[in-house]
C-alpha cells in the first residue's frame, strides 16, 4: 500500500481518529506482551498521526526508495507508537502486532532495529537517534543530494543526553534544513519529572543557543502541529545554498512516563512564540 499523502488529501477529523487508533494499539500491543512503554507511546501519538498523514514523504511499498523520508525514533522505548504507525500504515498485521511484540524470536522487539525494513537506525539507547539522524541528514543534503527530510521524535529526559546537543550543533553548522527534530515535552523520565518539566522557553533558548530555529506548539492541538510541521520543512529538499536553520520542534504534551504504567489523562500546556 502507498501512503504518501500530499497535504491536502486527509482531514484533521480523520487524522484525530488515527491518533486514537494508534494510542489503542500501543495499549494493546504492550497489554499483550506484559511490558514495553504505552505511556510513552500515548504521548506522541498526535505527532505521529500528523506526520504521517500530512508529511511524511514515504512509499511503504518500497521502503529502499532512496528519496523515501526518514522516519527515527530517538526515544526508541516508544515502540509500541512505531509499530502501530506500521500497522496504521498496513504494512504490520494486527496479528503481528498482538502476538509479535517484545515475544522471543519476533521482529517487533522492545526497541526498533533494522530488522524491520522501515527502521533506518536501531535505537533505544537515549541519545543517540539523533546523532543517527544528523548523520542520515548530512548524506541527504551533501552526499546522495537527495530531497528527503529526516524527522526525529525525541524524549524530553532524552534531551538530558550530551550528544543531543552535539548533534544540534552539528546540526546548526551544517545547516541541515532537511532535519526536524520533533522534542516530546511530556514533563517526565523513567523515574519522575525531568530537570526543566515544561519549561518550553528554557528548551527553546537552549535549542536557538545551537542555531535551531524553534517552533512550539501543543503537542496535542492537531491544527497547530500541522501548521509548525508545514513551516519546518518549508526550506527541505532545497539544495542550493541553505536558506534556513535546523528546524527543531518542540511541543508539549500529555502527562507521560517512560514506564509501563497505565496511561494517565492527556496534560497540555500552551505556550507560543
Ligand atoms: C542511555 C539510556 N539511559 C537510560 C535508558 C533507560 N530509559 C528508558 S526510557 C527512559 C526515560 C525516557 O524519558 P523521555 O525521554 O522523557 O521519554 P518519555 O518516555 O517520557 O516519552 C529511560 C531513562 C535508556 N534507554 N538509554
Amino acid at each position: 500500500m502507498t501512503t504518501t499523502h500530499s497535504a491536502s488529501t486527509i482531514g484533521l477529523d480523520t487524522v484525530a481518529d488515527l491518533a486514537a487508533q494508534l494510542r489503542v494499539d500501543s495499549i494493546r500491543s504492550s497489554t499483550s506482551a506484559g511490558s514495553g512503554h504505552p505511556t510513552s507511546s500515548m504521548s506522541a501519538a498526535d505527532l505521529l498521526a500528523v506526520l504521517m498523514t500530512r508529511h511524511l514523504r514515504y512509499d511503504w511499498d518500497e521502503p529502499g526508495l532512496a528519496v523515501n523520508d526518514h522516519l527515527i525514533f530517538s526515544k526508541g522505548h516508544a515502540s509500541p507508537l512505531l509499530y502501530s504507525v506500521f500497522k496504521a500504515a498496513g504494512v504490520v498485521s494486527d496479528e503481528e502486532l498482538m502476538t509479535g511484540y517484545r515475544r522471543f524470536g519476533q521482529r517487533l522487539e522492545g526497541h526498533p532495529t533494522r530488522i524491520l525494513p522501515w527502521v533506518d537506525v536501531a535505537t533505544g539507547s537515549l541519545g543517540q537517534g539523533l546523532p543517527d539522524g544528523v548523520g542520515v541528514a548530512l548524506a541527504g543534503k551533501y552526499l546522495d543530494r537527495l530531497p528527503y527530510r529526516v524527522w526525529v521524535l525525541c524524549g524530553d529526559s532524552e534531551l538530558a543526553e550530551g550528544s543531543i546537543w552535539e548533534a544540534f550543533d552539528k546540526a546548526s553548522y551544517y545547516q541541515l534544513s532537511n532535519l526536524v527534530v520533533l522534542a516530546d515535552v511530556n514533563r517526565l523520565g523513567q523515574r519522575g519529572p525531568t530537570d526543566l518539566g515544561w519549561d518550553l522557553p528554557d528548551y527553546a533558548r537552549r535549542m536557538e543557543a545551537f542555531g535551531a530555529r524553534v517552533l512550539t506548539v501543543d503537542g496535542h492541538d492537531l491544527e497547530a502541529i500541522d501548521k509548525a510541521m508545514t513551516v519546518a520543512v518549508d526550506g527541505a529538499g532545497d539544495l542550493s545554498p541553505p536558506r534556513q536553520d535546523l528546524s527543531v520542534q518542540p511541543t508539549t504534551s500529555g502527562a507521560s512516563a517512560g514506564t509501563p504504567a497505565p496511561s494517565p489523562a492527556a496534560r497540555c500546556a500552551v505556550t507560543g512564540r
